[in-house]
């Protein structure tokens, strides 16, 4: 089915949130599937090191992060100046500047990182700065704190002389507009052809970071805060283990505690690969679970630098830097019906 008639069709979640996706430059080829199911299976205990992943296709992201992991940069720097690359671009309306608003019109932004010690901050319901990442970096590096909320944040992002602007493009407010009409305040996943922009990496150490950066779900609620800045749902690092990040409607992650979970399987010796399909597993398989009704998606890496990537829906894809290569790989997904 192709995406859009896919998220045409599905009928909403009880709160009214559609299926979200990254979905419009997908293949539709059964050959593109067959290679990714492949490629997402494949383990390579020798993967060459550096190496970075990134939720969705964000070729330009994961090669600015590879530039600098190439460099001899470390594994922070290089999630951190990857996101912002996506969080700077105006076409990308799930992430920083351009990002959709929620049902009010305001772009409130939610971001997270995570270092190789287990250090983490986070921003939640952010306005009016661009590059909320480098924020919640700011907020693990130089508060005695891991999150700061709303106003407080921005304060604090301004006496760290981030600039404030209006995050809320013509695009995006004319898209918001137009979803006032036809949505009646149903909030919906975005359906851009990227979304939330989850990074991981691993530097030529061998040390893991990583980082999560959203506008969330277009046209949600005022103060509604999803997985991506929640350390353990949105995002997890173990630089003993690897990491995970996580994409979809939020709620569905948080309730899992998906990141963690993803991690925590790889510490019982799972596969990268392995540890996604079973935290999609225990989404799915929730008694009354509504997954037809919407999307989740994780990626992982292990500390040998194999990676894995599984959603609930088709057409969810890992960008991925190693080797001299930068490629996008379609994910595997649970449900084939
Ligand atoms: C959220 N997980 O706010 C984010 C949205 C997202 O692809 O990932 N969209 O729930």
């Amino acid at each position: 089915m192709k995406r859009r008639n896919f998220i045409k069709n599905a009928s909403l979640t009880s709160v009214g949130i559609a299926v979200g996706s990254s979905l419009l430059n997908c293949a539709d080829t059964p050959s593109e599937e067959k290679k990714t199911a492949t490629a997402a299976l494949t383990t390579n205990a020798k993967t060459p090191l550096p190496l970075v992943i990134a939720t969705w296709h964000v070729i330009d992201a994961t090669a600015k992060a590879m530039e600098i992991l190439q460099a001899g940069g470390n594994a922070l720097d290089a999630v951190e100046q990857g996101c912002m690359i996506e969080e700077a671009n105006e076409k990308g309306q799930s992430v920083g500047k351009g990002g959709l608003p929620d049902r009010d019109g305001n772009v409130t932004l939610d971001a997270c990182i995570m270092d190789k010690h287990g250090n983490c901050g986070s921003v939640v319901y952010l306005q009016d700065i661009t590059h909320a990442v480098s924020v919640a970096r700011k907020v693990m590096e130089e508060t005695p704190h891991v999150m700061l909320a709303g106003e407080g944040a921005k304060q604090f992002a301004v006496t760290k002389g981030f600039k404030p602007e209006d995050l809320l493009t013509d695009a995006s407010k004319e898209a918001w507009e137009k979803w006032k009409i036809e949505s009646k305040y149903k909030p919906i996943i975005n359906i851009e052809n990227h979304d939330t922009i989850g990074m991981l990496a691993i530097d030529k150490n061998g040390d893991i970071s990583g980082a999560c950066t959203t506008s969330g779900l277009a046209y949600k609620m005022g103060g509604r805060v999803g997985d991506s800045p929640i350390i353990g749902s949105g995002l997890f690092v173990d630089n003993e283990i690897g990491a995970a990040v996580a994409t979809g409607l939020g709620e569905e992650v948080v309730k899992t505690v998906g990141s963690f979970l993803v991690v925590e399987l790889m510490r019982q010796g799972k596969s990268p690969q392995e540890a996604c399909e079973e935290a999609i597993s225990r989404i799915v398989n929730k008694p009354n679970s509504n997954y037809k009704n919407f999307q989740v998606g994780y990626i992982a890496v292990n500390k040998q630098g194999v990676t894995g990537s599984y959603s609930i829906h088709q057409w969810f894809s890992m960008t991925k830097f190693n080797d001299g290569v930068n490629e996008q790989i379609q994910s595997d997904y649970f449900n084939k019906t």
